[in-house]
């Protein structure tokens, strides 16, 4: 369509599946059609629009990949990706709020959780009756998750949960939590808390210039007694929150990129319309340039994300490749927002334009599921073999 013009300059679609690009395009449909005409003013308003709830789940974005028989669409990680990128080009709220249920809550569940568990939850995360918040992040813990204090004690038929979460995505509106508490010897585990339980209760956080349709707040825990049935049973420690970052890093990854092929589209249209000094802008060269490097940042990355995808779905990708990449991704996608949004001069700050809410949302994504320096570290770390965080 002329509105939704997928850059593709170095013909990727000759690489992906007949499926991807159903699912892609079905996805980037949606969007268009329920998401674009809204979110200007649900953003403006600082409103998390819940009524995309449905067409989310109808779409497959709650669970892609995770099997057909729990609810999930069953999809590959390229279609993950894709899916991510098309909700992206949209709102990187509204994509957020697909990490969070995909990544953040089925992923554990699916993956550290038993059967009964999965049966529970995971068809009414898919459906979108349920909505889940994941808290990993405290007041006084964020880039160093490792050193939470969030503890829970076992009580014999019960376990006893104390401790406050903060900048949680869905938490005000959530209807369970997948929750990363030490227990008595200090080991990490998490466990599933559904809203209604005693003593847990979830503020919002206001006054966010960033992610404005997506609803963010607080996990308070004050003696909330959680059943043991409600422990992920399969992994614990450190590496069971970081193994599920490594899902939703991997969808930023792609999301990212369709803010940024949003903003390059916009750029593009606006540069061969606005007549300054009797020609169209994009003819001078100094818009020129600005338009080119932004096509070659956007192709870099789609192949780098692209062939991380593949290394997804054979399970090779390694945790420092999915870091790469995220940080990639959001850094060309906060220098094209800023770029773009120049391009259009005072039209640029305005709402009629979606450029100056995208670099807003980025402002989130470039310090959320680790900030651009602890990605750096990562890289560093890997290549050099020596841990900075030490
Ligand atoms: P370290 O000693 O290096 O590692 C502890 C254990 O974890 C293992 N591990 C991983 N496992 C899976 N995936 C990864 N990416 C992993 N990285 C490390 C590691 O092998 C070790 O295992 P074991 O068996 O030896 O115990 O841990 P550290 O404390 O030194 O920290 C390392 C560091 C800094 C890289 C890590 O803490 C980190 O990534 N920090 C950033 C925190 C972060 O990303 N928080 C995100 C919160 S969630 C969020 O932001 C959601 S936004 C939602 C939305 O989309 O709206
Ligand atoms: P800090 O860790 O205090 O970092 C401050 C600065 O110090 C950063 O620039 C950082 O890069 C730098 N820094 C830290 N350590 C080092 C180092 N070793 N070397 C060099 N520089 C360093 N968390 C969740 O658990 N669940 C969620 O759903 C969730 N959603 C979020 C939604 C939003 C809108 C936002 C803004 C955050 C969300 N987060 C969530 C939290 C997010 O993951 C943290 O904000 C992030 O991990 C950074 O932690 P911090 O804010 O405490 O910053």
């Amino acid at each position: 369509s002329d509105l939704f013009q997928s850059p593709d300059y170095y013909n990727l679609d000759e690489l992906l599946s007949e499926e991807h690009i159903l699912v892609r395009n079905a996805t980037r449909d949606w969007v268009k059609k329920s998401v674009s005409p809204i979110i200007e003013d649900y953003a403006q308003r600082a409103e998390f629009p819940k009524q995309l709830l449905n067409g989310l789940a109808e779409v497959g974005a709650f669970g892609p990949y995770i099997p057909e028989e729990y609810g999930g669409a069953g999809l590959d990680q390229i279609s993950y990706g894709l899916m991510m990128q098309e909700i992206e080009r949209g709102d990187s709220g509204v994509r957020s709020t697909c990490s969070v249920q995909s990544s953040l809550v089925m992923y554990p569940i699916y993956t550290y959780g038993n059967e009964e568990q999965r049966k529970k939850y995971l068809p009414k995360l898919a459906s979108g009756k349920f909505l889940g918040s994941f808290g990993l992040t405290e007041p006084n813990f964020g880039s160093n998750p490792g050193g939470m204090i969030t503890n829970f004690k076992d009580m014999g038929d019960h376990y006893l949960l104390n401790g406050a979460k903060m900048w949680i995505s869905n938490a005000p509106f959530c209807d369970v939590a997948v929750v990363w508490a030490k227990d008595e010897t200090g080991r990490i585990h998490g466990l599933i808390v559904e809203r209604g339980m005693e003593g847990f209760t979830t503020p919002e956080t206001h006054n966010k210039w960033s992610l404005r349709a997506s609803a963010t707040g607080e996990l308070v825990f004050d003696n909330v007694k959680v059943p043991k049935e409600n422990l992920l049973p399969n992994k614990s420690g450190l590496g069971a929150p970081l193994g599920c970052l490594d899902s939703a890093r991997y969808g930023i990854a792609w999301g990212a990129l369709g803010a940024a092929m949003d903003c390059y589209d916009t750029a593009l249209r606006y540069s061969k319309e606005r007549i300054q000094f009797g020609k169209p802008i994009g003819g001078f060269q100094l818009q020129q340039k600005k338009l080119a490097e932004m096509i070659t940042e956007i192709t870099k990355a789609q192949l780098m994300v692209w062939r991380l995808g593949v290394l997804k779905n054979e399970k090779k990708a390694t945790s420092a490749q999915i870091s790469m990449a995220k940080r990639n991704s959001v850094e060309i996608a906060l220098n094209i927002c800023r770029e773009a949004r120049q391009m259009l001069g005072g039209m640029g700050i305005t709402g009629e334009y979606s450029i100056m809410r995208h670099m807003m949302n980025l402002e989130s994504v470039v310090t959320y599921e680790g900030t651009h320096d602890i990605h750096l570290l990562i890289t560093g770390m890997d290549v050099t073999g020596l841990n900075a965080f030490k």
